[in-house]
């Protein structure tokens, strides 16, 4: 396009207040004089065609066989970049739908295809990460982002340290520029937006600073404080967890794998004080009646901790409705949360949801295991990982092992990691099970919360030791922070 044209589609921007001046309340709060909202292009397909071919040319040479909008202002973009060039199209859901697939991404895609995304405008690169994130889960790869503007703000920063190239129509230095040669601002205003970008910079060498203009959803892979991810949790029971391990400073959860009920009380009573949830395995033991539910209940609010039924569910969703709510065991009365492995498909979470959800029980996803030479990995960990992210009113986390190993991180702060397999050494069982130390979980891995069994139950003095075991997750958790 010849740079003639260029200016011009600058100066119709303008035009049609797509850029506007004067004082714009953002959505943090802070007041910018400058406005960009590229919404209304839809209104004027001349534009709207200009816009898409001039952002396509920006990406010559790079290489996709498929494009995204980020929804929603950039959806007509992408959807006439395809329509020209007839390269497919994919679409993000932004909403979590209730009913029918529960797919993140719509439209028909292979793993390992690379996707080019398509945003209207970048500050932070936070909302081109929320989907990103989705697509990686998916299977697919990113390697490119175009945008119309970049504020530069920091995004393009940001995306390239998540390995993303930002590739841009125009930046908004060069907007300000054009329009004050062409006498459309005057200099005071184009020098006031120019100080305000310098201003609010949102990633400086690698952290991310703040996040005025855009989404307020911080980036997947960074390690946010337990209390600014409750927040953002949406399962009720997600919330609680957050809620216990900041009151008790534990990450800790104990796995009571004994044999008996009197064992297990007595195990919950000694550890209470140090975990933030039980595991329990209740067919372990050789009974089970009202009296025992009664107990266990009352030491889990006289110890203020969680209990975690480790049935493992993996039927299809009427069978699991069934087996959580009924039986001798009725899980869905006495635990706080079970867990679910993916293989029988979505079903299996509207089964459970169908029973836990009103009675404001929380899920974990099975999306890794410990144990040596598991399946669980590669796309099924990203299509589990993409299960709990459109299901997060009632999914509350994951039993997961590297979760920042995962295509994207560990996705959404809002989930809880948990994770098995710890010891105070690296080792493992004659049986397949494998050990990291919680440092190494917490720290390397990604991981929220420690699931330690052996490593406690069979100790001399439980309580001795899961206070140790606590200390050091809870350490891990703090340096894990402070670093990020
Ligand atoms: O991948 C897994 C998932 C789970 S929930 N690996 C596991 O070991 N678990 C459970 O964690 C397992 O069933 C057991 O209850 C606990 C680990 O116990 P430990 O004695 O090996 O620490």
């Amino acid at each position: 396009m010849p740079e003639a044209d260029i200016e011009a589609l600058v100066l119709s921007l303008a035009e049609i207040e797509a850029v506007k001046f004067g004082e714009f309340k953002l959505k943090s709060g802070l007041i910018s004089p400058i406005y960009i909202d590229l919404r209304v292009i839809v209104s004027f397909p001349d534009i709207l065609k200009k816009v898409s071919d001039l952002m396509w040319k920006k990406v010559e040479g790079a290489s996709f066989s498929v494009i995204c909008g980020v929804p929603y202002t950039a959806l007509p973009i992408a959807t006439c970049m395809s329509l020209t060039t007839k390269v497919p199209m994919l679409m993000r859901r932004k909403e979590i739908k209730e009913y029918g697939t529960k797919k993140a991404i719509e439209g028909t895609f292979q793993q390992g295809q690379t996707c080019l995304i398509v945003e209207d405008l970048v500050t932070s690169g936070a909302s081109v990460m929320e989907t990103v994130d989705p697509l990686e889960a998916v299977g697919l790869k990113v390697s490119d982002v175009v945008v119309l503007i970049d504020r530069e703000q920091g995004g393009g920063a940001r995306l390239a340290s998540h390995g993303l190239c930002l590739h841009s129509a125009f930046t908004l230095t060069f907007i300000l520029e054009t329009l004050l040669r062409h006498g459309k601002i005057d200099p005071r205003t184009a020098a006031a937006a120019k100080e305000f970008v310098a201003k609010n910079q949102t990633f400086d060498q690698g952290n991310v600073v703040k996040d005025p203009a855009e989404s307020t959803t911080k980036p997947s892979i960074a390690r946010l404080p337990f209390s600014e991810r409750q927040t953002m949790a949406q399962c009720t029971m997600a919330k609680r967890l957050f809620e216990v391990m900041m009151k008790k400073k534990s990450n800790l959860a104990v796995a009571a794998d004994v044999k008996t009920v009197a064992d297990l009380l007595s195990v919950a009573d000694k550890v209470g004080p140090h975990i933030c949830v039980l595991k329990t395995h209740v067919d372990l033991f050789t009974s089970w009646d009202d009296s025992t539910v009664a107990m266990l209940r009352d030491l889990a609010n006289k110890h203020e901790f969680l209990i975690f039924e480790d049935r493992k569910f993996a039927d299809i969703g009427n069978t699991v409705v069934g087996q959580y709510e009924g039986g001798i065991y009725r899980i869905a009365e006495w635990s706080d949360m079970t867990n679910a492995h993916m293989v029988p498909g979505p079903g299996i979470i509207d089964g459970l949801r169908s029973v836990g959800l009103s009675r404001g029980k929380g899920l974990l996803l099975l999306a890794e295991m410990s144990s040596a030479g598991n399946l669980a990995n590669g796309s099924y960990t990203l299509a589990t990982k993409a299960a709990a992210e459109t299901n997060q009113d009632f999914v509350m986390g994951y039993i997961s092992q590297t979760p920042n190993a995962w295509p994207g991180g560990p996705g959404s702060p809002g989930l809880i990691h948990m994770t098995p397999g710890v010891q105070l050494s690296a080792g493992g069982d004659a049986l397949g099970q494998q050990y990291n130390t919680p440092e190494h979980v917490i720290g390397v891995n990604g991981s929220d919360v420690i699931i330690v069994g052996r490593g406690i139950i069979k100790a001399t003095d439980p309580a001795a030791a899961a206070a140790t075991y606590q200390e050091a997750a809870w350490h891990a958790y703090l340096n894990a922070v402070q670093a990020s």
